[in-house]
């Protein structure tokens, strides 16, 4: 069922959607099919959150510039006619005609609002404090609770947003609201998976999001990670943070046991498939190292049908990869064991959830 009436659409609402399947490749389509109530809400949530990434991401905005833009984005998005022509980054056309994003958002419920305003506030905050900048003697993040924290500005907080969305619109479960660290979790295993496929995108434009507590494990200087005279020793290091990743896995599962709606249990699901396979497509893959790695069209395709159908078929998809990862594992590596026993916990938690006889 397609939930969109372009013929009751205006022309900046329009322009809104023209943006939203410019900008996301996995969102759209599923944010397009969300029922009538959040699918305006959340099109706009998605622009707003990727206007503000689009200012992060781009190195060529200096700090002194960047981060009054990053802090003030609440208000900037409430300014009639704002627009931003400074940005060089892929999807700065959203920024250039960002008036058509402001208004529709003074449009929406109040409600709806304040939730999209409250999570752009504490984002810009966040992704302020994070800069990074390549004049920097100190960059890149340092310790795991530095860079999970990270993570929670920019992800943690959209998982917020959204489950607050689902509440007010009576389409999730109220006992959503109060088990903040299943949300969080969501966000969490989806960024991580992001960062760690990411690493050498990132490197080559500036950044590094590694937590330096994680990568000083394997090698001495974060540039070793790149020498293919020292690849095995970069492999353990995506170990050591896939295995960090995959302990959001449980929480994950059990904050997609309270979806009580279709169309927001696949918008909520279908990320979290793909998370789970680019986990195990990075795992021991020496071309993360190299360029960015995709999951194949058919393995994409196949990950859709699965993640829109029920809870036991998304578990069925976790179980897949936790096997794929354990078979991947290598002995060599110092977290073998570990990696071992957490595929393992994965497997036993979704065993509890669906026992076989
Ligand atoms: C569902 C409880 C409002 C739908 C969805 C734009 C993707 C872009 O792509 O490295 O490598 O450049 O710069 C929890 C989405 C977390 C966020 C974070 C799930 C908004 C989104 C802005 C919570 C998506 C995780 C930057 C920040 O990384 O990316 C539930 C909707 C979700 C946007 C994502 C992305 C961050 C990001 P890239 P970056
Ligand atoms: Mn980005
Ligand atoms: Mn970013
Ligand atoms: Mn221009
Ligand atoms: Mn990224
Ligand atoms: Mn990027």
């Amino acid at each position: 069922v397609h939930r969109r009436d372009p013929s009751t659409e205006s022309e900046t609402l329009k322009e809104c959607f023209r943006f939203l399947n410019m900008t996301s490749r996995s969102f759209s389509a599923v944010i397009q099919e969300l029922d009538h109530e959040l699918l305006v809400p959340i099109s706009l949530f998605y622009l707003v959150l990727r206007g503000l990434d689009t200012v992060e991401d781009d190195m060529t905005i200096p700090l002194s510039k960047k981060i009054p833009l990053l802090r003030d984005f609440h208000n900037t998005m409430e300014i009639d006619g704002w627009q931003y022509h400074e940005s060089q980054e892929k999807d700065r056309e959203l920024l250039e005609k960002f008036d058509v994003v402001i208004t529709e958002l003074k449009k929406i419920k109040p409600t709806y609002y304040a939730i999209i305003k409250d999570v752009t506030i504490k984002m810009g905050n966040g992704m302020a404090d994070y800069a990074q900048n390549d004049e920097m003697i100190k960059s890149g993040v340092d310790t795991i609770e530095e860079y999970e924290l990270y993570c929670h500005y920019v992800a943690g907080l959209v998982g917020e947003g959204l489950t607050r969305l689902f509440v007010a619109s009576e389409l999730g479960n109220p006992k959503l609201a109060e088990r903040p660290s299943l949300t969080e979790s969501m966000g969490q295993f989806l960024q991580k998976t992001n960062i760690i496929r990411d690493i050498r995108e990132d490197w080559e434009e500036g950044r590094r999001w590694y937590p330096k507590e994680i990568w000083s494990k394997h090698v001495d200087r974060w540039e070793d990670l790149f020498d293919p005279k020292q690849e095995e020793k970069a492999l353990n290091c995506i170990s050591d943070m896939v295995l960090d990743a995959l302990k959001h896995c449980e929480e994950c599962l059990f904050y997609m046991a309270g979806m009580r709606e279709q169309s927001v249990f696949n918008f909520v699901a279908i990320p979290q498939g793909m998370a789970i396979a680019t986990l195990e497509l990075v795992f021991r893959n020496p071309d993360v190292l190299k360029r960015n790695v995709k999951i194949t069209k058919g393995d994409a395709c196949q990950l859709m049908t699965e993640c829109t159908q029920n809870l036991y078929t998304v578990c069925e998809v976790f179980r897949r990869y936790a096997r794929r990862i354990q078979r991947k594992n290598d002995p060599r590596d110092p977290n073998y064991l570990n990696i071992s026993v957490r595929c393992g916990k994965i497997e036993q938690f979704i065993e509890t959830l669906y026992p076989r006889q």
